[in-house]
């Protein structure tokens, strides 16, 4: 047998050579596994005599605490080299910009939008809203369109499936937005200024027309509100809205149920190779229209029309959005993804991330 002290340096000396974990195991096995050469000098520490016994056993016991003590010592060192490695490999640019994330887009349909709202409240119109699955009191009889109108022909409106036995009056979606101002007459009263932007259907589908689209509505009832005081209203918002210093409308005569007096009202504009200018041009484009509320209509919503007038008007969101920001086409409404709307000029809103900066 080796003595204690060559025991010692071999496996101190095999425990420093150890290249890895798994080399550090062979030498803990081979010194103080079960049939480790350790282990087997405890083993026979039995068969001395006590006096032996007692030196033999002291010196071996500290010569296991002492690999013991080495093994976890290198088996440390071991760990730290292998962390240093991976640092000096794998190290991380915290600097580095961000991978750019892909934005969405603020919808030219949900800009007007924002836009009307803001223009209308300043001239005074509060806004409204209202439900889109309406009765045919709110969006027709109210509105004086009776029941023979063909508005309300089964294949112009989309009307509410109805289970055999309901009993409710029939209900449809809404096919514009007049019945959020019959309910806000009828629940305000007069004097009121209200403006109604919301979403309404129609049986349509051809190159112009969608099934669902968006309009603005506006009333404005008082005393002695007048044609004049539309005309005024109208044209403040065209200035507005369209960002020119002047604009020149054309009031035609027409026809709506809802309205008496009524009129279209067309917007000046040119067209130089394609590029349309507001205000200006020898050429006139329908964009909206409007009337002096139908005494029949005030009188349905609970307001006195011997004592009470106003006007009425109401316009496409989606067709004015197109003229604002000139696209060409309803599909890129639909089927646009972000670039077309990116190439119509609109980018997305500088809107603070989750971490509280500007997002890239
Ligand atoms: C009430 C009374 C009257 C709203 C009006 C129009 C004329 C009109 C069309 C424009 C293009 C609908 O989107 S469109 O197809 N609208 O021509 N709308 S007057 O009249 C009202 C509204 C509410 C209580």
């Amino acid at each position: 047998m080796d003595g204690i002290d060559t025991l010692k340096a071999r496996y101190l000396a095999a425990v420093a050579g150890a290249a890895d974990e798994a080399g550090l195991e062979e030498v803990r096995v081979a010194a103080l596994g079960k049939k480790g050469e350790i282990s087997a000098l405890m083993a026979g520490l039995g068969k001395m005599d006590p006096e032996a016994r007692k030196a033999a056993g002291a010196s071996l016991n500290a010569l296991k605490d002492e690999i013991d003590a080495a093994l976890r010592a290198r088996k440390v060192a071991l760990a730290d080299a292998a962390l240093d490695e991976r640092l000096k490999t794998e190290w991380l640019d915290v600097t580095l910009p961000g991978r750019p994330r892909p934005r969405g887009t603020v919808h030219p349909v949900s800009q007007v939008m924002e836009e009307l709202t803001a223009i209308f409240p300043d001239m005074g119109f509060s806004v409204a809203e209202g439900p889109q699955v309406e009765s045919d009191w709110y969006n027709f009889d109210a509105l004086n369109i009776p029941p023979e109108h063909p508005a309300r022909q089964e294949h112009d409106t989309f009307f509410m499936h109805r289970a055999p036995g309901d009993n409710r009056p029939p209900h449809v979606l809404r096919t514009h937005t007049s019945p959020v101002q019959i309910r806000a007459m009828m629940e305000r009263g007069a004097p009121i200024r209200v403006i109604a932007p919301g979403r309404v259907y129609r049986m349509d589908m051809d190159q112009t027309h969608t099934p669902m689209f968006h309009q603005v509505e506006g009333l404005a009832i008082d005393r002695d509100i007048s044609m004049a005081n539309l005309k005024w209203c109208l044209e403040e918002f065209c200035r507005a809205f369209f960002e020119v210093d002047k604009v020149e409308l054309r009031f035609r005569a027409s026809h709506f149920p809802f309205t008496e007096p009524s009129a279209e009202v067309d917007i000046r504009y040119s067209n130089t190779g394609g590029q349309l200018k507001i205000g200006e041009g020898d050429k006139w484009m329908e964009i909206l229209g409007s009337g002096m509320v139908h005494p029949k209509v005030l009188q349905a919503a609970g307001v006195d029309p011997t004592q009470w007038q106003g006007f009425a008007f109401g316009m496409g969101i989606d067709r004015i959005a197109m003229l604002k920001y000139g696209i060409p086409d309803l599909r890129a409404f639909f089927e646009a993804d972000l670039r077309w709307l990116r190439h119509y000029g609109f980018s997305a809103l500088d809107v603070p991330d989750l971490a509280g900066g500007l997002s890239a």
